[in-house]
């Protein structure tokens, strides 16, 4: 995509928040009265079955996920007064496997002068002395003036790290006179290098997107760099920043204080404009404090995504205990408003995802994490399938609402591969979804999955690849196109897609997605390209959910093995005794 006109950003970005009227607001709105339902009045149609759900309410962000002393921790945006933005807290839940939670009391909420209107999103930093310190923001008037502030462990014996001290000698950080103070925001995890400490933190200069680079020597003392660690300009408040590095030789991850010559960085940013965010990878100059994003990739609007969906203000951390670097990334409702409130929940955290580097250094990789096979129940299996043109078979015995399913196609040649017109290499692989669809009868695809979808298919979520040939290369394109996915009114049903830089020679294609009532993750070419959709069946809901493989190419496509499993729930937020 060429770098879109800002204003033509603006006016798609004002059309969205008027479809889905659910944006995160720029204020702090604190309410008198509660706006949802109470729980036992929660309407679960559409509520995820093994996805990261509080019982009500709305949550956005992931922040400050950390592990410590056997457990791993998860806080997050959170409105304990109702099912729309405000109010914000950061809500608190452990687990000993990332799959099943226990929820504790709130960790971190409004109580002092510089966070009275709100505690923002942040970070979590572990210490040389293995002792958690978090980082987040605090808004400081009604005017939406961001300082960034610390927190401690009250008691750092406490596994659970159930409650957190605020000491008196915050804020840290105060936006100084050349910063925007209300677009000031979201520290990172701190790195350590050459003696001095690290962060980052979000802003804009005008339309110029900015990660503030901050240095420290004692933990407390933060003093700003006289250059940001990185900026773009035409991309607008950077929300959520991530800064870690990734191994060029193992799939590991590692302490985001680690610098070496096998090593190199990622910066992931996240895109207030338009709610979608982007990284790239690059090289960390330590003595210059600055970052290179790699010459090959695009740095702006059409950068990488992890991805192509509904994910958004993500954030990685490390896990000592399995070497992992680990994403977490929030998706929000795609339905209106009145939806969520009479829902009496809105927003879901989708599942924990390994993130590690492609050998080829172009792109990350991304896998869900292994645990969540602990609550693969039910196997059924499909192999040497084959799906001939407008072929759709039904994937029997499972419960469709709820499953994990993973498929690997094959295909006997690519000469049946449409052309690619050259037009669309200037648009966004979602606009060439939208124009090629499942629907539309192609060469070599659309081939994959129809997911939660109605016995007669008035509704569907296909996830699906169409492989077209341009002039060099053969083009991938992976969509999970929700236009079909729901007969109700009032949703936001875009066609989400993504190309896959995939190697063809083996004439292969796979495919995961985790479905969930009303959400689809999918995992083109082992997590090469993932979407996520967030979609609201009327008719395909619980036993009436199917799940099916289809072509509609005149290519004949062999499904060679699919597993699918249907999937238990775990554990969700139950409160915790103390
Ligand atoms: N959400 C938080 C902000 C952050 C935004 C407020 C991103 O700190 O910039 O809830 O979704």
């Amino acid at each position: 995509m060429a770098l879109p006109n800002f204003l033509s950003v603006l006016a798609l970005f004002a059309l969205l928040s008027v479809l889905i009227n659910n944006g995160v607001e720029a204020s702090h709105k604190i309410y008198h009265r509660y706006q949802s339902l109470s729980v036992d009045m929660v309407k679960q149609t559409h509520r995820t079955g093994y996805h990261f759900q509080p019982p009500k309410n709305w949550i956005n962000d992931p922040n400050g996920p950390l592990y410590y002393k056997g457990l791993y921790h998860l806080f997050y945006q959170y409105n304990p007064e109702g099912a729309v933005w405000g109010n914000i807290v950061w809500a608190h839940s452990v687990s000993k496997d990332l799959i099943n939670w226990e929820s504790l009391e709130h960790a971190i909420y409004p109580s002092k002068w510089f966070d009275n209107y709100g505690c923002w999103s942040g970070s979590a930093t572990i210490l040389p002395n293995g002792e958690p310190v978090i980082f987040y923001t605090g808004i400081v008037d009604e005017k939406n003036t961001q300082v960034q502030n610390y927190a401690v462990p009250a008691n750092s014996s406490d596994p659970y790290l159930r409650e957190w001290v605020k000491p008196d000698d915050n804020p840290i950080v105060y936006p100084d006179r050349s910063v925007n103070a209300t677009a000031f925001r979201d520290p990172t995890t701190a790195w350590l290098v050459d003696g001095y400490w690290r962060i980052l933190i979000g802003s804009r200069r005008r339309h110029r997107g900015v990660a503030y680079l901050y240095r420290s020597w004692d933990f407390k003392k933060w003093v700003k760099a006289k250059h940001p660690l990185h900026s773009v300009q035409g991309t607008g408040m950077w929300e959520c920043p991530d800064f870690f590095p990734v191994s060029m030789s193992k799939e590991d991850g590692l302490d985001t204080s680690v610098w070496g010559p096998n090593v190199r960085h990622v910066l992931k940013v996240s895109l207030d404009l338009t709610r979608y965010e982007y990284y790239t990878i690059g090289t960390y100059d330590k003595k210059k404090d600055r970052y290179y994003p790699d010459k090959t990739l695009v740095d702006g609007w059409a950068g990488l995504r992890y991805d192509y969906g509904n994910f958004y203000a993500s954030k990685t951390f490390f896990d000592p205990s399995t070497n992992r670097r680990i994403l977490w990334g929030w998706a929000n409702e795609s339905d209106a408003v009145q939806h969520d409130k009479n829902k009496g929940w809105a927003g879901i955290q989708l599942i924990p995802r390994r993130v590690w580097l492609d050998p080829s250094g172009k792109q990350l990789l991304q896998w869900p994490i292994a645990e969540l096979e602990k609550l693969r129940s039910h196997n059924v299996q499909l192999s040497s399938q084959k799906l001939y043109q407008g072929y759709h078979v039904e994937v029997k015995g499972i419960t469709a609402a709820q499953v994990d399913v993973d498929v690997t196609f094959s295909f006997p040649s690519l000469d049946k591969a449409e052309p690619f017109d050259p037009k669309w290499a200037k648009l966004d692989a979602l606009d060439v979804c939208a124009q090629k669809g499942s629907k539309a009868q192609g060469g070599l695809g659309p081939f994959g999955l129809l997911t939660l979808a109605s016995e007669k298919l008035e509704e569907f979520t296909p996830v699906f690849f169409r492989v077209f040939k341009a002039s060099d290369k053969h083009k991938v394109l992976l969509c999970s196109d929700a236009r079909s996915s729901s007969l109700g009114i009032g949703l936001y049903k875009p066609p989400f897609a993504g190309f896959v830089d995939v190697d063809l020679t083996d004439k292969k294609l796979t495919l995961r997605s985790l479905i969930d009532h009303s959400v689809v993750e999918s995992f083109g070419a082992g997590g090469r390209t993932v979407i996520t959709s967030r979609v609201y069946p009327t008719i395909a809901v619980f036993d009436k959910a199917h799940l099916f493989v289809f072509n509609n190419g005149s290519e004949t496509v062999t499904v060679e093995n699919l597993n699918a499993w249907s999937m238990k729930m775990p554990v969700m937020n139950v409160p915790m005794k103390s």
